[in-house]
């Protein structure tokens, strides 16, 4: 086995060489690639099982809205060979078997500890270690500290009084029990409909005795087309797993798909509508997005394909007030992550389903037998909340991480995260953020971008402890340079227009500012190669 990560001559060594925070997509990687560099490495996470996001989101209906064969790792030709997703978008079940599955076959359970959550960390400037605290009260030294914990970790509640005080219960859908939820011939409540929302509602109205949805803000939501993947489909894509993964890599998003070449305002309005016609039939989150160039940077062009879904839902939604309800006139199509409709529309054509407009009527309070808007009273058995995330820094900012000079993580980002290509913060040496805010991470296929991630990670920490360095840390200045360049290339999209996790907006009190980088997966791969190739610059080594 190789020689562990560098050490301090005539100093002591630390417990461990690598502290992996989290045990989803990510840290399973992460431990994957350290293990085979030979650093003692150790994965702390907070569910009992591996998984992560594919842990927690239990909901009826949870499923990817990326194409399974897309949306998985492709480190391993071996894998990618052997497992066989059964349908186009998977189930939350089938994709946490495959972590599992993950788990088990590259031998890494002997190096988690589940159900542990990591509470505190604390960088030693003189031994050049992170000290690490979990809620099982053990501590450990490292001096490597991956944060591994996710985008989309931190539950959010609606911001309404009187939550505690409902008699039925009450499931937020990134907390779903593990047994199910007892929806049947129940009168349900759900607040919220973002990717959540759309994929739980069907399910809930096909159990509840009556189901009452909570809508703040409309979504764009496109016509999923999932279905089972055939035997022939599946050994013709296996066939070109090994060109396609290399292009999935070199691409702007994490998956390989057509870009346009031209504007939506240059076509003509027939040739827009068959167009969007067409991308309406893919079943592809994207499709719509990809018709024409100036979509996401054009108010004039993104209201095109915005009618373009409005009267998608006219024509779905029986009745035409609550289509108008559900139709998105506040912000541009695509500037929210749009979701992926199975029967989510149609939904709302059955009698027992209710839409109630919180623009209109807001919520008020909870009470023991339901929720009360300005106007009216609901009574509901079961509340469900699918009411999103502290998404982005949440995780981050959640722990007591404490870099240089007793600073905290929390305080140097109270207003918005500064970092280092999503990657590292100045302050906070040998720490790196796997899909961080500023990286492009949700903006692209995820799968994709935590491998990029994890490996350049993983070529940093060769490179320290084949140059005999034992610590790293971002430079203020590039940190400076970065933040700068990731919102002017924001600033130049419609992205900020709209009030969402994207930009912070959905937490009271949190910071705006557009959180992922809008600058394209490959450019922003390039941009880590480069710093690498250069000896990490920006990075101050010893
Ligand atoms: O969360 P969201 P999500 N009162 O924040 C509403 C990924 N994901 O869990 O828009 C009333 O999008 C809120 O209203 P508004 C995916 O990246 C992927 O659905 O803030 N309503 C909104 O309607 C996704 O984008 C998959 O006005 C309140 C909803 O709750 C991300 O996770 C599946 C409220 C929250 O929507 C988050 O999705 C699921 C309040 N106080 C998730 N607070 C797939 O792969 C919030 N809302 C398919």
């Amino acid at each position: 086995m190789p020689a562990a990560a560098a050490r301090i001559p005539d100093a002591p060594a630390p417990h461990t060489d690598a502290v992996v925070v989290g045990a989803g997509m990510s840290g399973l990687y992460q431990l994957l690639r350290l293990r085979e560099l030979g650093l003692r490495t150790r994965v702390f996470e907070a569910g009992d099982d591996v998984g992560g996001t594919w842990y927690w989101n239990r909901y009826p209906g949870a499923r990817c809205d990326i194409e399974s064969m897309t949306y998985s790792y492709s480190f391993s030709p071996a894998l990618d060979q052997e497992w066989v997703w059964s349908e186009r978008y998977a189930t939350q079940p089938e994709i946490l078997r495959y972590l599992r599955h993950v788990a088990d076959r590259f031998g890494l359970r002997p190096h988690l500890t589940l159900g542990t959550r990591v509470t505190r960390a604390v960088y030693d400037e003189r031994h050049r270690w992170w000290e690490v605290s979990t809620d099982t009260g053990e501590r450990v030294t490292t001096r490597f500290l991956i944060m591994a914990s996710g985008c989309s970790t931190v539950p959010k509640d609606p911001e309404v009084p009187g939550l505690d005080s409902f008699a039925g219960p009450v499931h937020h859908t990134a907390r779903w029990p593990r047994t199910g939820a007892d929806l049947d011939d129940r009168r349900v409540a759900v607040i919220g409909t973002g990717s959540s929302g759309v994929q739980c509602i069907p399910l809930i109205a096909r159990r509840a005795a009556a189901l009452t949805v909570f809508q703040r803000t409309p979504v764009y939501a496109l016509p999923a087309l999932n279905r089972p993947l055939s035997g022939p489909e599946v050994t013709a894509r296996k066939a070109e797993y090994p060109a396609f993964r290399d292009a999935q890599r070199r691409s702007k998003g994490g998956s390989v798909l057509p870009m346009p070449t031209r504007s939506a305002l240059e076509a003509s309005a027939a040739e827009r509508v068959e167009r969007y016609e067409a991308a309406w039939s893919e079943g592809v989150l994207s499709a719509l997005l990809r018709s024409y160039t100036d979509l996401l940077v054009d108010r004039a062009a993104n209201e095109t394909v915005a009618e373009f879904v409005r009267g998608k839902i006219r024509a779905t939604v029986t009745d035409p007030a609550t289509a108008e309800l559900l139709s998105p006139r506040t912000y541009p199509f695509g500037t929210k992550r749009p979701c992926l409709d199975t029967g989510y529309y149609t939904t709302f054509n059955q009698p027992h389903v209710r839409l109630v407009d919180l623009r209109r009527t807001p919520l008020v309070e909870v009470t023991a037998k339901g929720l009360r808007t300005e106007e009216e009273e609901f009574p509901a058995d079961v509340l469900v909340l699918a009411t999103g995330f502290d998404a982005m820094t949440g995780a981050l900012t959640g722990i007591d991480l404490v870099g240089r000079d007793g600073v905290t993580l929390r305080g140097k980002w109270a207003r918005g995260p500064l970092t280092y290509l999503g990657l590292a913060a100045a302050g906070f040496p040998n720490l790196f953020t796997v899909t961080g805010p500023l990286s492009p991470s949700v903006l692209t296929n995820m799968a994709v971008s935590i491998e990029q991630h994890v490996e350049w990670i993983t070529d940093c920490i060769r490179f320290l402890r084949d140059g005999g360095w034992t610590e790293i840390e971002a430079t203020g200045a590039a940190e400076r340079d970065w933040v700068r360049h990731a919102a002017e290339v924001a600033d130049r999209t419609l992205y900020p227009a709209a009030e969402s996790w994207y930009t912070g907006a959905n937490v009271p009190g949190k910071a705006r500012g557009f959180l992922a980088y809008t600058g394209g997966a490959d450019v922003y791969r390039e941009r880590c190669d480069a710093v690498a190739r250069d000896g990490y610059s920006g990075f101050t080594l010893a």
